[in-house]
């Protein structure tokens, strides 16, 4: 009976309602501004239709169509006034697949429909004169672009370049004009052009390269493929690969170009690979020869990082391949996996399959109310560390502890004081929760995630986080009692209320020698202040702003190592410029493209600093705003180039308004290659 009166329901949806009383969000509305519409009910739209007065700077009504109303797929501005549409608009809009534009629209911003890959028509209202750079850039299925009145007068660069392509440009008889001698980034420690003829890539007839080579010389097929053309070797001219062992140095190589031959040396397949990167960007400028030259190169710091956050925004894993190639086109070697964190666990722990079970899913980010559902699965990671090999990028998964662990707490109470049942964070910002140092259960957890891990990830390195551990910092200790007995036990009683920072030493300590002494691996960690010893040997990432010279102290006084990451160079996640996405943020303050190629890797300090302490530098993408894949990217670049430079070539070589100058070649090439890049600097 019951089964019966069930399938009666469910044919009248009307009574279903009525029986649950639930409320169902409109898909489809017709309003003056987005104000007007509840914010719950944003995520749900399909179809917008807005005809008021639009506002375009801060959370605007396009900002607002933009990252609230995520599933849009209908746009009508037709009665709107808008004139002007802002840069980014629509950027990375993949739902939408029609849109009318406002009647008195003049200026169509660039990028403003980046990576719409839905949008099938445009029609262009007779008034607009100004059409930007990448305007529709990536609109893979855009087939008709309707001009109601004349072409605009201005469209810039890209603004309907619908499909990547690696050479398209490169391959056509008009080679972009080089605006400077060399249009390499990294700028190479050493590059002499020589006299004597150039050597003719069409000419090409062999890549001569040893076994050990076979990845390097994989890479060299490709190149030669996408850049200049060449699918059959025919010619006379070789292309050597070599090992050379009186190369000083595991990333450092040589290349050499004269009329007949291409050398490039390493002392391992990774210099030669970086040669080979090189000799990629030199084929950008001219795909078919390259002008007789000595190159002889190799990093200023070990480690050149690029950080990636998965958690408050799911990147999908397909994205992580690619952006591993992107990487190390700059010779930058690791990147950085922020995997767990207060609004999501993302990565597969065999042992504790509630973490992916209840914690994968972020219900919604401050004012974006919708999920972010997604984790990696053990498989795909070492997939993503082989991948990764291949293009000699290192993966350095970050667990955090004590603090940004509400997602692991919310799976498993037990790991919190007092075993609190705490919801998933949905804002941004610190969290009071923290794991507790005075349960065993805690140590177990860490040493059987840490042990899985271990067999996903070959890098020698795991960070452990450390940061933003409550406000006030660890105060979620102070009057728990297992936490008060074990600091008695301890011996832990101080004058200046350092006690829980004694604790938090305790907890790392044993995580610590469980990572060392068990799995060989190197701790690192966000450097705070009051964390005042750091164990030798560790790295500590110096991240605050204003904080480095206090970070690079504690390093030294440590004998441990310090990434460079200060916030004022180094985060990439904060806008470029002011009113740069993302334009409605917790208080980002802005970190210009100049202020991240200004970073000294030595911070001023001695040879025996850069020698001794220096580790490397990063920048990193917390994701917080940061909505699309496609926006890693317009976040990330051009910056992340200007970090490269300053993580890789010798102070000397060094100088902003060159960079420009060979940054707009390399931009080009990204864009051609249908990736978003920041244009405001
Ligand atoms: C601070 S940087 C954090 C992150 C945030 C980031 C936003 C660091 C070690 N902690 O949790 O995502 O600011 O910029």
């Amino acid at each position: 009976m019951k089964n019966i009166l069930l399938s009666i329901l469910t044919l009248i949806p009307g009574a279903v309602l009525a029986q649950t009383n639930a409320y169902i969000p409109p898909s489809q509305v017709a309003v003056a501004n987005m104000k007007d519409l509840r914010p719950e009910d944003k995520p749900y739209l399909k179809s917008v239709t807005l005809t008021g007065k639009l506002t375009t700077t801060g959370n605007s009504d396009i900002r607002q169509i933009r990252d609230l109303a995520f599933q849009v797929e209908h746009v009508d501005l037709s009665a709107a006034d808008c004139p002007a549409l802002p840069d980014n608009a629509f950027h990375s809009r993949r739902n939408l697949r029609s849109i009318v534009l406002p009647k008195n629209l003049t200026h169509i911003g660039s990028q403003a429909f980046f990576g719409c890959r839905n949008l099938e028509r445009i029609v262009i209202p007779a008034g607009v004169n100004h059409i930007g750079i990448g305007a529709f850039n990536g609109c893979t299925s855009l087939q008709e672009v309707i001009f109601e009145g004349r072409l605009p007068k201005e469209i810039g660069n890209f603004a309907f370049h619908l499909v990547p392509d690696p050479a398209a440009e490169c391959l056509s008889d008009n080679n972009l004009p080089l605006v400077t001698e060399s249009n390499l980034i990294p700028t190479p420690a050493k590059q002499e052009f020589q006299t004597g003829k150039p050597f003719i890539v069409s000419q090409i007839g062999r890549i001569i390269a040893e076994p050990a080579l076979h990845n390097e010389s994989a890479h060299a097929r490709r190149i030669l493929r996408e850049r200049s053309g060449v699918q059959v070797l025919k010619g006379r001219a070789t292309l050597r690969l070599e090992i050379d062992n009186t190369i000083e140095g595991e990333e450092a190589y040589t290349l050499q170009v004269d009329s007949k031959n291409i050398t490039i040396k390493g002392r391992t397949p990774k210099g030669v690979f970086y040669g080979l990167m090189t000799l990629e960007q030199l084929l950008m400028a001219h795909h078919d020869q390259v002008e007789a030259q000595f190159i002889a190169d190799a990093p200023r710091t070990q480690m050149r990082e690029l950080m990636l956050d998965p958690c408050r925004t799911f990147i999908p894993f397909g994205e992580l391949k690619k952006f591993v190639t992107e990487m190390s086109r700059y010779k930058l070697n690791a990147l950085h996996l922020h995997l767990v964190d207060d609004q999501a666990w993302r990565i597969e722990i065999k042992k504790y399959p509630l973490l992916t079970g209840l914690s994968s899913r972020r219900p919604a980010m401050d004012d974006m109310l919708y999920s972010s559902p997604g984790f990696y699965t053990q498989a795909q990671m070492k997939e993503l560390v082989e991948f990764a090999a291949k293009y000699h990028v290192e993966i350095i998964p970050e667990i955090e502890m004590p603090g940004h662990e509400v997602a692991a707490i919310h799976a498993y109470p037990r790991l919190t004081p007092g075993s609190k049942q705490v919801p998933i964070r949905t804002t941004c910002g610190v969290s009071n929760e923290l794991l507790n140092p005075a349960d065993e259960f805690t140590y177990e957890f860490l040493f059987n995630v840490f042990d899985e891990l271990a067999q996903v990830f070959s890098s020698p390195y795991v960070h452990l986080g450390g940061d933003e551990a409550g406000i006030p910092p660890l105060d979620c200790w102070t009057n728990d009692s297992l936490c008060i007995a074990l600091k008695q036990r301890l011996g832990i009683k101080t004058e200046d209320g350092s006690e829980n920072w004694r604790l938090q030493k305790y907890m790392f300590d044993r995580v610590i020698a469980h990572l060392r002494d068990k799995l060989g691996k190197t701790p690192m960690f966000w450097y705070e202040t009051d964390f005042k010893e750091i164990q030798p040997g560790c790295v500590t990432f110096a991240w605050r702003h204003g904080l480095t010279n206090a970070a690079i102290d504690a390093a030294i006084r440590n004998n441990a190592k310090i990434m460079l990451c200060p916030g004022e160079h180094c985060y990439l996640d904060y806008p470029m410029a002011k009113g740069d996405m993302p334009e409605v943020n917790w208080g980002m303050p802005v970190t210009t493209l100049k202020a991240s190629y200004a970073l000294d890797p030595a911070w001023g300090r001695d040879a025996n600093f850069e020698k001794n302490h220096l580790f490397g530098v990063a920048g990193t993408l917390w994701s917080e705003c940061i909505n699309t894949p496609e926006r890693i990217y317009y976040q990330a670049f051009p910056r992340a180039l200007a970090l490269a430079e300053a993580a890789w070539s010798p102070q000397s070589r060094r100088d902003y308004a060159d960079f420009l100058l060979r940054l707009t070649l390399i931009q080009s090439d990204m864009m051609r290659r249908g990736l978003s890049v920041s244009l405001k600097y």
